[in-house]
């Protein structure tokens, strides 16, 4: 892959940075991997086609992967992987350039100079492994097992961290999750008793607010949708953004940030008022409905188009255009929901409206998730340490966290705070929290705050970078995984796995091999003492057929019934019926039903960040993918043309952008598709590590400026609770 200018520049840079030589050849320049064969003339006859499933984000298509001579020369779609209709997508294309990507981290590096500073020195595994193993034994002994903190990414591997957590005696573990869609999770789960699975292909309406499926990709959610819109079926978006979504929607309203419970309980007040709600399914399945109809009394539409900014009369014809659809008809659930403090709440307003519609368990409507079998692999029973305190380091914080993914943002107060006790160590797994954690300073006051942080990862990221060890991991495209159960839709209940396609390059290595070793020096072994391979037997051991299917296509299906699965069962909620009023919640002192509050004003001259993706991004983690970043080399702040008018911020211009958290440069982008209170920037820019060269020194970063709330129920980063001023850089 040939190099640009401002690579080679930003590679001199980062050599000259690291300081010694056989540093900067550890970290990244120089030596890469073999090219394939795709940029000089394509596929030649003979190659060899290989299953494997996708990692470039969560959905893990599978995929076919046709290699020739040891190298990957191109990724294709496996057609039997229904689930994602037969698509690869523009970053799981780009899949090859992970394997050989000219900054792929090569060999452990240890830190040498200040963190920050950049300056690592190449170390064996060897001395790697036992540095860990006496650290876990150091930490653990001055602090307790819970003074090591564990966080592990979306990754068919992350339960060997867990695992390990588990055996070392840590309860300190942490997702992504908290930073992605909890809140909804607790919304739907405290509603309807589990986390339905959208019935998008045979829906014939949907509203969908704040979620964009045309750019942030679920599958098949997302091609569902173009099919049931090609079918005929409408589709209206609630975002402040004219995203890609919007721009095929039917309709677009452009609501004031959040503002979407006024929306949803306005809706709910014509369905009932006008009694267009299904009053037999009401009536039979759900718990609450006088309360429900009491406590929208006063949400007319009226009332709330005041609050969204979208006309009563449009709001009063999609409530009663939502029920003549249903039960194919519904407020799409959404996924990421890491934005409000009362983001909870937020979504609950979607669940309500759904289960007046009748949708849940009927075709295009929200179907429940299927048991798909897969066992749990290997089990074994954790230790239990007299000595470690009474619970996680964020339990308590907020009301209804969920225990096995805690909080980040919680977490990372208290370990700021050193209370309830100190957390001094962190392994850190294929998550790179100094750009997906909102308030990337305090982040790096953390991760200043303690003694030995180890990260693992195929690059440099900006986490890596600040991290005592760094651990170069083998991309997905070079491992043997465990199996996966996906869900999704009417394709069926599926489990895919993974086999490496080509040899690991350079010194990379599994995270399980990592895990193994260091638990064998700590001696720990028996927690480790299997293979993959074991591990997978044991998963598919109630699955007659599975590992043969596998092998075979590349996917398992465990067909089972889609539509009325719920006939004659109880929900599992308080009530054993779906909650529109949430007796749990009432007990716990919480509102049982949504109750709306206009957002705080901003003050003046502020406007509202939000966040939001595109379809060749995945959060932070393919920006620097060299065929990916041609498509998006930067980022902008998206500012309506009114307030660059008011600013004198021409499209292009540099701008400053302010807010509590702090304060990143960036170029305007000066457009329509945003509302005048808000901005918007692209997430993963502005890296601090010059070890991701082709993104080194360009945009700005979302992180720095974006403020930590959280959402009082789960501990949900809300990342949208965010105002920034905006001014012209002096020239
Ligand atoms: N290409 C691509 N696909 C992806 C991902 C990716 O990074 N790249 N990531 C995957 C992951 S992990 C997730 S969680 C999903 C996320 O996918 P989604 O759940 O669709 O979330 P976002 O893409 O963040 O879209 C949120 C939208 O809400 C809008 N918005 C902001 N504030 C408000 C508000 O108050 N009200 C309303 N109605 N709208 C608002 C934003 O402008 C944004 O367009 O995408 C998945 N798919
Ligand atoms: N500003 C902002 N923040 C956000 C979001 C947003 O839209 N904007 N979205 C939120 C959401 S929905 C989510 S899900 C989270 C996701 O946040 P993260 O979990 O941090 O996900 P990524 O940003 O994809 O970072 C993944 C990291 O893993 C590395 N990696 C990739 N492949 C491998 C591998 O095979 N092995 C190892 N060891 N490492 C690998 C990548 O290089 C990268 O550093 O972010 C949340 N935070
Ligand atoms: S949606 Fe795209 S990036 Fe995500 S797993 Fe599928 S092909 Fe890969
Ligand atoms: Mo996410």
């Amino acid at each position: 892959m040939a190099q640009t200018s401002s690579r080679g520049i930003s590679r001199r840079g980062f050599l000259k940075l690291a300081g010694a030589a056989g540093a900067a050849a550890a970290v990244g320049g120089g030596v890469t991997g073999p090219k394939p064969a795709q940029a000089a003339g394509g596929l030649k006859p003979g190659f060899e086609s290989k299953y494997s499933v996708c990692d470039m984000c969560f959905n893990k298509c599978s995929l076919i992967a046709r290699v020739q001579g040891g190298v990957i020369q191109k990724l294709d779609p496996n057609p039997k992987f229904l689930k994602s209709r037969g698509m690869l997508c523009a970053r799981g294309n780009a899949g090859v350039e992970q394997v050989y990507g000219a900054d792929r981290l090569k060999y452990p590096l240890l830190r040498v100079g200040e963190r920050g500073e950049g300056k690592f020195k190449r170390i064996s595994w060897d001395q790697a492994l036992d540095l860990m193993a006496a650290k876990f034994t150091d930490i653990g002994k001055r602090y307790t097992r819970c003074g090591f903190m564990f966080m592990a990414g979306s990754d068919m591997q992350s339960t060997f961290v867990h695992r390990f957590a588990e055996a070392y005696g840590s309860y300190n573990t942490l997702s992504h999750e908290s930073m992605c869609l909890i809140a909804g999770t607790r919304a739907f789960l405290d509603t309807f008793g589990e986390v339905p699975i959208p019935d998008m292909l045979y829906t014939k309406y949907v509203v969908m607010a704040g979620a964009n499926r045309f750019e942030s990709l679920v599958t098949p959610d997302s091609m569902d949708l173009m099919t049931a819109m090609k079918k005929g079926a409408k589709l209206v978006v609630l975002d402040p953004r004219y995203t890609k979504t919007a721009a095929k929607a039917d309709e677009w309203f452009a609501i004031k940030p959040r503002t979407d419970m006024a929306f949803m309980l306005a809706i709910a007040h014509v369905l009932i008022t006008e009694k267009l709600y299904d009053k037999k399914f009401v009536a039979e399945k759900t718990y609450g409905i006088e309360q429900l109809t009491k406590h929208v009394q006063p949400y007319t539409p009226q009332w709330a188009a005041e609050q969204c900014d979208i006309p009563a009369k449009e709001i009063t014809r999609i409530a009663r255009e939502l029920a003549a659809a249903a039960p194919a008809a519904m407020v799409y659930p959404g996924r990421r929901s890491s934005n409000y403090t009362d983001s909870t709440q937020i979504r609950r307003s979607y669940a309500i409206v759904n289960a007046l519609l009748g949708n849940w368990d009927r075709p295009g409507g929200l179907t429940a998730a299927r048991v798909v079998g897969l066992g749990g692999g290997i089990p074994f029973e954790a230790p239990f340490y007299e000595e470690n305190p009474e619970d996680r380091i964020d339990a308590g914080k907020a009301t209804l966290m969920f225990p096995e993914e805690g909080s980040f943002k919680l977490a990372r107060d208290a370990v700021l705070e050193g209370k309830p006790y100190p957390v001094k160590g962190f392994f850190i797994y294929h998550t790179n929290p100094m750009q997906t954690a909102a308030n990337r300073s305090k982040t790096v006051a953390m991760l200043n705050s303690m003694e030995f942080v180890v990260s693992m990862d195929i690059h440099m990221s900006d986490t890596a970078y600040m991290a005592d060890l760094v651990l170069p991991s083998q991309t997905y495209l070079e491992r043997q995984d465990p199996c996966s159960a996906q869900q999704g839709s009417s394709a069926c209940a599926c489990v895919v796995m993974r086999d490496p396609v080509v040899a690991p390059l350079y010194e990379s290595k599994p995270v399980f091999w990592v895990m193994q070793q260091v638990a064998a020096r700590m001696g720990m072994g028996k927690y480790f003492d299997f293979t993959i391979e074991q591990f997978r037997d044991k998963q598919l051991a109630g699955l007659a057929g599975a590992k043969e299917a596998l092998v075979r296509d590349g996917v398992y299906y465990n067909p089972s019934k889609l539509y009325g699965v719920y006939e004659g069962k109880i929900y599992k909620t308080k009530s054993h019926k779906i909650e529109l009023f949430n007796s749990r919640y009432a007990e716990m002192g919480l509102d049982p039903m949504p109750v709306y509050a206009p957002p705080k004003p901003g003050g003046t001259a502020r406007m509202r960040m939000v966040v939001g993706r595109n379809a060749v991004i995945t959060q932070s983690s393919s920006q620097n993918n060299a065929l990916l970043a041609k498509f998006q080399p930067t980022n902008y702040l998206w500012i309506h043309p009114e307030r660059a008018q008011e600013l004198d911020v021409k499209d292009g211009d540099w701008v400053w952008v302010k807010s509590p958290a702090g304060k990143q440069r960036i170029q305007a982008k000066v457009t329509h598709g945003i509302r005048p209170d808000t901005v918007y920037m692209a997430t993963g820019f502005g890296v601090l590590s010059p070890g991701l060269a082709n993104i080194y020194g360009k945009g700005a970063c979302i992180a720095q400026v974006l403020n930590d709330d959280f959402d009082s129920i789960t501990g949900n980063m809300a990342m949208h609770e965010t105002w920034v001023r905006v001014g012209k850089e002096a020239a």
